[in-house]
Protein backbone atom coordinates (compact mmCIF):
# COMPACT_ATOMS: atom_id res chain seq x y z
CA UNK A 1 0.00 0.00 0.00
CA UNK A 2 0.97 3.72 0.62
CA UNK A 3 3.42 4.81 2.71
CA UNK A 4 1.45 7.90 4.31
CA UNK A 5 5.07 8.39 6.70
CA UNK A 6 7.21 8.93 3.44
CA UNK A 7 8.31 12.72 2.80
CA UNK A 8 6.47 11.52 -1.17
CA UNK A 9 3.08 13.26 -1.16
CA UNK A 10 0.91 10.65 -1.28
CA UNK A 11 -0.59 11.83 -4.77
CA UNK A 12 2.93 11.47 -6.39
CA UNK A 13 2.55 8.11 -4.52
CA UNK A 14 -0.18 7.41 -6.88
CA UNK A 15 1.24 8.51 -9.72
CA UNK A 16 4.26 6.15 -9.44
CA UNK A 17 1.58 3.33 -9.27
CA UNK A 18 -0.40 4.14 -11.93
CA UNK A 19 3.36 4.92 -13.78
CA UNK A 20 4.76 1.59 -12.95
CA UNK A 21 1.38 0.08 -14.25
CA UNK A 22 1.97 1.80 -17.58
CA UNK A 23 5.44 0.71 -17.74
CA UNK A 24 4.82 -3.29 -17.01
CA UNK A 25 1.89 -3.26 -18.96
CA UNK A 26 -0.58 -4.19 -16.56
CA UNK A 27 -2.51 -1.03 -18.28
CA UNK A 28 -2.17 -0.64 -21.94
CA UNK A 29 -2.73 1.88 -24.66
CA UNK A 30 -6.72 2.82 -24.74
CA UNK A 31 -7.37 0.57 -21.22
CA UNK A 32 -9.48 2.67 -18.93
CA UNK A 33 -7.71 3.24 -15.44
CA UNK A 34 -9.53 2.81 -12.43
CA UNK A 35 -12.26 5.94 -11.94
CA UNK A 36 -11.43 8.44 -8.59
CA UNK A 37 -13.83 6.18 -6.70
CA UNK A 38 -11.94 3.27 -6.69
CA UNK A 39 -8.70 4.73 -6.83
CA UNK A 40 -9.75 6.62 -3.43
CA UNK A 41 -11.17 3.21 -1.68
CA UNK A 42 -7.85 1.43 -3.06
CA UNK A 43 -5.38 3.29 -1.40
CA UNK A 44 -7.96 4.70 1.58
CA UNK A 45 -7.34 8.09 0.46
CA UNK A 46 -9.40 11.60 -0.31
CA UNK A 47 -10.97 11.54 -4.08
CA UNK A 48 -9.30 15.26 -4.06
CA UNK A 49 -5.51 13.57 -3.49
CA UNK A 50 -6.71 10.91 -6.08
CA UNK A 51 -7.74 13.42 -8.65
CA UNK A 52 -4.20 15.50 -8.43
CA UNK A 53 -2.74 12.60 -9.01
CA UNK A 54 -4.83 11.37 -12.50
CA UNK A 55 -4.73 15.76 -13.36
CA UNK A 56 -0.86 15.50 -13.55
CA UNK A 57 -0.80 12.34 -15.46
CA UNK A 58 -3.68 13.84 -18.22
CA UNK A 59 -0.95 17.07 -18.10
CA UNK A 60 2.15 14.84 -18.95
CA UNK A 61 0.07 12.88 -21.43
CA UNK A 62 0.02 9.48 -20.05
CA UNK A 63 -3.46 9.61 -19.64
CA UNK A 64 -6.16 11.50 -21.05
CA UNK A 65 -9.61 12.06 -20.27
CA UNK A 66 -13.24 11.43 -22.21
CA UNK A 67 -16.11 13.21 -20.68
CA UNK A 68 -18.15 11.01 -19.77
CA UNK A 69 -16.18 8.10 -20.14
CA UNK A 70 -13.65 8.44 -18.55
CA UNK A 71 -9.52 8.03 -17.93
CA UNK A 72 -7.64 6.25 -20.37
CA UNK A 73 -4.29 5.29 -20.75
CA UNK A 74 -2.53 7.26 -24.01
CA UNK A 75 -0.40 5.38 -26.51
CA UNK A 76 2.96 5.61 -26.59
CA UNK A 77 4.43 9.00 -28.17
CA UNK A 78 6.75 8.74 -31.30
CA UNK A 79 9.99 9.53 -30.33
CA UNK A 80 11.88 11.53 -33.19
CA UNK A 81 15.76 11.73 -33.50
CA UNK A 82 16.27 15.40 -34.19
CA UNK A 83 19.66 14.31 -36.32
CA UNK A 84 18.76 12.99 -39.28
CA UNK A 85 17.39 14.49 -42.42
CA UNK A 86 14.45 11.86 -42.60
CA UNK A 87 10.89 12.21 -44.85
CA UNK A 88 7.76 11.39 -42.89
CA UNK A 89 6.94 8.78 -45.06
CA UNK A 90 10.75 7.38 -43.94
CA UNK A 91 10.07 8.48 -40.15
CA UNK A 92 7.10 5.71 -40.26
CA UNK A 93 8.22 3.14 -42.00
CA UNK A 94 11.17 2.37 -40.18
CA UNK A 95 8.84 1.95 -37.08
CA UNK A 96 6.43 -0.18 -38.82
CA UNK A 97 4.22 2.12 -39.36
CA UNK A 98 2.20 2.96 -42.16
CA UNK A 99 2.26 6.19 -43.80
CA UNK A 100 -0.70 7.87 -45.27
CA UNK A 101 -1.47 11.28 -46.95
CA UNK A 102 -4.43 13.48 -47.57
CA UNK A 103 -3.90 16.29 -49.41
CA UNK A 104 -5.92 19.30 -48.52
CA UNK A 105 -4.22 22.30 -50.55
CA UNK A 106 -2.38 23.11 -53.68
CA UNK A 107 -1.88 26.29 -55.03
CA UNK A 108 0.50 28.43 -57.00
CA UNK A 109 0.61 31.59 -54.65
CA UNK A 110 3.25 34.71 -54.40
CA UNK A 111 5.88 34.05 -51.11
CA UNK A 112 5.69 36.97 -48.48
CA UNK A 113 8.98 38.31 -47.62
CA UNK A 114 9.87 35.95 -44.87
CA UNK A 115 9.62 33.26 -47.45
CA UNK A 116 10.81 34.73 -50.47
CA UNK A 117 14.12 35.68 -48.50
CA UNK A 118 14.82 32.05 -47.28
CA UNK A 119 14.00 30.43 -50.61
CA UNK A 120 16.16 33.24 -52.09
CA UNK A 121 12.96 34.32 -54.55
CA UNK A 122 12.00 37.79 -55.13
CA UNK A 123 8.38 38.81 -54.03
CA UNK A 124 7.37 38.11 -57.45
CA UNK A 125 8.30 34.50 -57.92
CA UNK A 126 5.83 31.79 -58.25
CA UNK A 127 6.06 29.13 -55.46
CA UNK A 128 3.74 25.73 -55.36
CA UNK A 129 1.65 25.62 -51.52
CA UNK A 130 0.86 22.44 -50.83
CA UNK A 131 -0.94 21.32 -47.66
CA UNK A 132 -1.22 18.17 -46.29
CA UNK A 133 -2.28 15.79 -43.50
CA UNK A 134 0.21 13.19 -42.71
CA UNK A 135 -1.23 9.77 -41.24
CA UNK A 136 0.28 7.12 -39.33
CA UNK A 137 -1.89 3.55 -39.47
CA UNK A 138 -4.69 5.77 -40.08
CA UNK A 139 -4.20 8.61 -37.15
CA UNK A 140 -3.50 12.16 -38.01
CA UNK A 141 -0.25 12.80 -36.78
CA UNK A 142 0.57 16.74 -38.54
CA UNK A 143 -0.55 18.73 -40.88
CA UNK A 144 2.25 20.35 -43.10
CA UNK A 145 1.97 22.97 -45.48
CA UNK A 146 5.35 23.07 -47.89
CA UNK A 147 6.17 26.35 -49.87
CA UNK A 148 8.33 25.14 -53.10
CA UNK A 149 9.87 27.50 -55.60
CA UNK A 150 8.27 26.97 -59.08
CA UNK A 151 11.31 27.68 -61.26
CA UNK A 152 13.27 24.76 -59.66
CA UNK A 153 10.23 22.38 -59.73
CA UNK A 154 8.57 23.63 -62.44
CA UNK A 155 6.40 20.13 -63.37
CA UNK A 156 5.30 19.44 -59.46
CA UNK A 157 1.76 18.64 -59.33
CA UNK A 158 -0.62 16.98 -57.29
CA UNK A 159 0.32 13.53 -58.05
CA UNK A 160 3.77 14.32 -57.37
CA UNK A 161 3.46 15.30 -53.33
CA UNK A 162 0.70 12.55 -53.15
CA UNK A 163 3.14 10.08 -51.73
CA UNK A 164 6.86 10.95 -50.69
CA UNK A 165 8.03 14.23 -51.70
CA UNK A 166 10.85 13.14 -50.90
CA UNK A 167 11.14 10.10 -52.81
CA UNK A 168 9.48 12.35 -55.71
CA UNK A 169 12.64 14.62 -55.79
CA UNK A 170 15.65 12.09 -55.44
CA UNK A 171 13.75 8.84 -57.51
CA UNK A 172 12.20 10.99 -60.13
CA UNK A 173 14.01 14.17 -60.42
CA UNK A 174 17.24 12.57 -59.49
CA UNK A 175 18.24 15.73 -57.07
CA UNK A 176 19.90 15.11 -54.15
CA UNK A 177 18.73 16.34 -50.62
CA UNK A 178 21.52 17.84 -48.45
CA UNK A 179 20.56 19.58 -45.18
CA UNK A 180 18.27 21.58 -43.23
CA UNK A 181 17.93 23.39 -40.41
CA UNK A 182 14.79 23.04 -38.40
CA UNK A 183 13.18 25.17 -35.10
CA UNK A 184 10.70 23.53 -32.80
CA UNK A 185 8.10 25.59 -30.63
CA UNK A 186 4.85 24.65 -28.84
CA UNK A 187 1.65 26.45 -29.50
CA UNK A 188 -1.98 25.58 -28.81
CA UNK A 189 -3.58 24.30 -31.62
CA UNK A 190 -5.79 26.46 -33.87
CA UNK A 191 -9.14 25.23 -33.77
CA UNK A 192 -9.30 24.55 -37.42
CA UNK A 193 -5.54 22.29 -36.82
CA UNK A 194 -7.74 20.71 -33.65
CA UNK A 195 -10.07 19.67 -36.36
CA UNK A 196 -7.81 17.94 -39.14
CA UNK A 197 -6.07 16.52 -36.05
CA UNK A 198 -8.71 15.37 -33.84
CA UNK A 199 -7.79 16.27 -30.86
CA UNK A 200 -9.38 18.50 -28.18
CA UNK A 201 -9.32 22.31 -27.73
CA UNK A 202 -7.30 22.97 -25.85
CA UNK A 203 -4.68 21.28 -26.88
CA UNK A 204 -0.54 21.83 -26.80
CA UNK A 205 1.14 21.09 -30.53
CA UNK A 206 4.80 21.48 -31.54
CA UNK A 207 5.16 23.42 -34.30
CA UNK A 208 8.07 22.70 -36.84
CA UNK A 209 9.63 25.05 -39.05
CA UNK A 210 12.36 23.56 -41.55
CA UNK A 211 14.11 25.03 -44.54
CA UNK A 212 15.99 22.47 -46.73
CA UNK A 213 18.51 22.65 -49.37
CA UNK A 214 19.75 20.28 -52.22
CA UNK A 215 23.34 19.89 -52.83
CA UNK A 216 24.81 23.08 -53.73
CA UNK A 217 22.81 25.31 -51.12
CA UNK A 218 19.90 25.16 -53.05
CA UNK A 219 16.96 25.86 -50.87
CA UNK A 220 14.06 24.08 -51.95
CA UNK A 221 11.08 24.33 -49.46
CA UNK A 222 10.06 25.97 -46.61
CA UNK A 223 7.94 23.70 -44.24
CA UNK A 224 5.58 24.72 -41.76
CA UNK A 225 4.23 21.79 -39.53
CA UNK A 226 1.95 21.35 -37.04
CA UNK A 227 2.83 17.63 -34.68
CA UNK A 228 0.37 16.39 -32.07
CA UNK A 229 2.38 16.72 -28.85
CA UNK A 230 0.16 14.06 -27.33
CA UNK A 231 2.09 11.73 -29.84
CA UNK A 232 5.74 13.52 -30.60
CA UNK A 233 8.63 13.66 -28.81
CA UNK A 234 11.79 14.55 -29.87
CA UNK A 235 15.43 13.42 -29.10
CA UNK A 236 18.55 14.46 -29.29
CA UNK A 237 22.00 13.70 -28.42
CA UNK A 238 24.29 15.94 -27.16
CA UNK A 239 27.88 15.39 -25.92
CA UNK A 240 30.22 17.38 -23.85
C1 LIG B 1 8.95 15.68 -42.99
C2 LIG B 1 9.59 17.06 -42.96
C3 LIG B 1 9.17 17.90 -44.12
C4 LIG B 1 9.30 17.16 -45.43
C5 LIG B 1 8.56 15.86 -45.37
C6 LIG B 1 8.72 15.04 -46.61
C7 LIG B 1 9.64 17.49 -40.54
C8 LIG B 1 9.35 18.40 -39.43
N1 LIG B 1 9.28 17.81 -41.76
O1 LIG B 1 7.64 15.71 -42.60
O2 LIG B 1 10.01 19.03 -44.15
O3 LIG B 1 8.81 17.93 -46.51
O4 LIG B 1 9.04 15.09 -44.28
O5 LIG B 1 7.99 13.86 -46.41
O6 LIG B 1 10.21 16.46 -40.27
P1 LIG B 1 7.54 12.88 -47.53
O7 LIG B 1 8.75 12.56 -48.37
O8 LIG B 1 6.97 11.72 -46.83
O9 LIG B 1 6.52 13.60 -48.38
Amino acid sequence: MLDKQSHLPIYVQIEERLKSQIKSGAFKSGDPVPSERELSEMYEVSRMTVRQAIMNLVSEGLLYREKGKGTFVSQEKIEQPLQGLTSFTEDMRSRGMHPDNKLIGFHKIKPDADIAAKLKLSETDDLFMVKRIRYADQKPMAIETTYIPVKLLPDLNEESVKGSFYTYIQEKLKLTISHASQSIEALLAEPEEANLLNIQEPSAVLHIERLSYLSNDIPFEVVHSTYRADRYKFRSEISR
